[in-house]
């Protein structure tokens, strides 16, 4: 088996195994015709070149007639379909003709030509039926945004495969090749979006000479369907206009803005928006002003929208004078705002009220903003989640809080429907996920990381895709189709993410890691500036117990969800286990479900973090030989090194809470 790095990701194209489906496929693909002229249209005609012949064995030949059954791809649809596909909708279709059979895959544009070709490649490369196709395929979400926290001097904050894929210090000049690959893989899973760098903003980053260098970049991506968005500075009218001010309510502010929005519209006329983050962290904002984050988002919505952008103002704020409980700031801030944004401003809000941890529950400001579009953020990148080291599939964890419900309209009001728009009838709707590639030959860091940049794209398209047919999906296309290797490693996967919360912070702890790196156990921290910068902050561990009490005896964070839900989590006897040190603080002797007391319980999940790890481990083993050996000794290597970790979790934390237990 020859060795791979990784770089291939999902696009592989390895030749079909079943000899059945490679008949199949044989017979029905004589011909490639893709009568489109655009460079979307290249892009289609290069990948199926280069897909077909080394999926099927044969020479596939392009032509301008169909000869013999072919495949042909481009926009043109009828009238009835024109509407139902929307711009980036597509559909494959099978028609019998005279001169042979025919798969058409269309759409309104080229662009959904391209998605509809990557998803007919997918059927060929997972091995499916492709006889008497009759399929169309919609996004759930209109804006799907990869967000990348790249920094000018190539850095990436919480990156963890390398350095940034642009190379700004080369830009406008020279274009890496590579970021072509980097638009087709996120091209394949229907991603739209790509916001070039971090939140926490340079703001060199909207002067004349990197505009030129991000309009390089969006000229490259257009024809992938991806539009570019920027982090703003919201000082820049400062910094970089020499203004005494940027206080969204100053005239002369809102027109350094407006005019700066022209200058990048002149060069990325399809300039998707901004995605700001303000009083957040240090960042500036409207409130150095007095003024509120509707005035700062509305402020450069304003300039935008002549020109058809967006503002992503994010809701990742806690101001200790809103609450002393983190968990309730955002909410707390936000809600009152309700209402007073322009349409062209989504709040982005984390998946979690607290930040990106290995669970959270749902953030309840998806519960709470009828009157905004909300966008979720989710963590792409490894943060708290062991990082590059770590396997660990967060197509779980992301379906557990799209599915959460909020019950904001009553049952079925779920976080995916809040997202997604239909909820409250919003037509705009946007998810964005924090990236985790880099410069690193294999993109993320492990190979396994491959299937969370996957997994977001898919579900991003389609929230209602099971976690398990995604990873289905991602193996298939990645490791192998042999069905006892699929079985092995959707197993790994599947467990993988418990597996984390299990080894860091069951029952509902969070944010026990060391303080910066964010890697590794670190229970006793309290040397921080801030209060809620400090684990001790998070578990509370006294010799009466663990746990945040956030129940209306406590913080009284349950409140900002709706009942049924506060009620639930009110309670000590209805709170779901997951979530119990997060809203309660549990004594020691407490029983739980199982029957054991919390401290057994905590030794339990800790001793199961590890098991976890070594049953991936033993999986792992198990498919030496029918894994490249260079790609199967590169995550032996990761899960040992996460084993190691595991047990150094278990020691720290159990060490650590034991000395609180009577
Ligand atoms: C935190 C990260 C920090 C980010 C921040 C954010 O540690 O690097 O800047 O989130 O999302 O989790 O703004």
């Amino acid at each position: 088996m020859n060795n791979e790095d990784g770089y291939e990701l999902w696009l592989r194209y390895r030749q079909v195994s079943d000899t059945e489906r490679l008949a199949q496929y044989r017979h029905a693909l004589n011909s490639i015709v893709v009568p489109g002229a655009s460079a979307t249209a290249a892009i289609i005609k290069a990948e199926l070149a280069r897909a077909l012949p080394a999926l099927l064995g044969v020479p596939v030949p392009l032509s301008h007639e169909p000869v013999g059954n072919a495949l042909v791809v481009g926009a043109s649809v009828s009238e009835a379909d024109r509407r139902r596909l929307g711009e980036e909708g597509f559909l494959i279709r099978c028609h019998q003709s005279e001169g042979g059979d025919r798969i058409f895959v269309t759409g309104n544009t080229d662009i959904a030509a391209l998605r509809g070709a990557f998803h007919f490649l997918r059927l060929l490369q997972i091995e499916g039926d492709i006889r008497g196709l009759d399929l169309l395929s919609r996004p759930r979400i209109q804006h799907r945004i990869l967000a990348h926290w790249d920094n000018l001097d190539g850095s990436i904050e919480r990156g963890y495969a390398g350095r940034s894929l642009w190379h700004w210090e080369e830009l406008p000049a020279r274009i890496d090749p590579r970021i072509h690959d980097y638009a087709r893989a996120c091209a394949s899973i229907g991603i739209n979006g790509v916001c070039l760098n971090n939140v926490n903003a340079d703001p060199r980053i909207l002067t004349a000479e990197t505009l030129e260098k991000a309009a390089a970049l969006a000229a490259l991506f257009r024809p992938y369907g991806l539009r570019v968005y920027l982090s703003p500075f919201f000082a820049a009218p400062m910094v970089l206009g020499g203004l005494d001010s940027s206080d969204p309510r100053d005239l002369a502010v809102a027109s350094w803005w407006q005019r700066k929005a022209e200058e990048i519209y002149r060069l990325i006329p399809d300039f998707g928006g901004f995605q700001v983050k303000a009083n957040s962290e240090g960042q500036p904002g409207p409130q150095d002003y007095g003024a509120t984050h509707a005035d700062g988002a509305n402020m450069l919505a304003d300039a935008l929208a002549p020109h058809g952008g967006i503002v992503l103002w994010r809701a990742f704020v806690y101001d200790v004078a809103i609450d002393a409980d983190r968990a309730k700031c955002a909410t707390k801030e936000f809600v009152p705002l309700d209402g007073q944004f322009r349409p062209n401003v989504f709040v982005q809000a984390k998946n979690g009220p607290i930040d990106f941890q290995p669970r959270e529950p749902f953030h309840p400001l998806f519960g709470a903003m009828r009157h905004t579009p909300l966008a979720l953020e989710l963590q792409i990148t490894q943060e708290y989640l062991g990082q590059s080291v770590y396997l660990v599939y967060l197509g779980e964890m992301w379906k557990e809080v799209l599915e959460s419900d909020t019950y904001a309209e009553g049952p079925g009001s779920t976080v995916a429907r809040v997202v997604d728009g239909s909820l409250n009838h919003h037509a705009a709707s946007c998810i964005v996920g924090v990236a985790n590639t880099g410069s690193d030959r294999n993109w993320c860091g492990h190979h396994f990381a491959q299937a969370n940049w996957y997994a977001f794209g898919r579900l991003a398209w389609d929230h209602t895709l099971s976690a398990e047919t995604i990873a289905d999906e991602w193996i298939r296309m990645t490791w192998s189709n042999d069905q006892a290797v699929v079985n092995a490693i959707k197993t790994m996967m599947l467990g993988s993410w418990q597996t984390c919360v299990n080894t860091m912070t069951p029952l509902g702890l969070h944010h026990l890691m060391q303080e910066g790196h964010h890697y590794g156990p670190d229970p006793g921290f309290n040397g921080a500036r801030r209060a809620d910068w400090n684990n001790v902050y998070f578990h509370r561990a006294d010799s009466m117990g663990l746990g945040f009490d956030r129940s209306s005896t406590g913080s009284n964070a349950v409140s900002q969800y709706h009942s049924p839900l506060r009620e639930q989590f009110d309670s000590l006897e209805t709170c779901p286990d997951k979530y119990l040190l997060w809203f309660h603080h549990v004594p020691w002797d407490y029983r739980l479900r199982s029957g054991r007391t919390l401290w057994e319980e905590l030794q339990m999940r800790y001793a199961a973090g590890v098991a976890g790890v070594e049953r991936m481990r033993a999986i792992w083993a198990s498919l030496q030989g029918r894994i490249d050996p260079q790609r199967h000794t590169h995550v032996s290597q990761r899960l040992e090194q996460q084993l190691g970790n595991a047990r150094l979790w278990r020691q720290t934390c159990l060490d650590y809470f034991g000395q609180f237990v009577r």
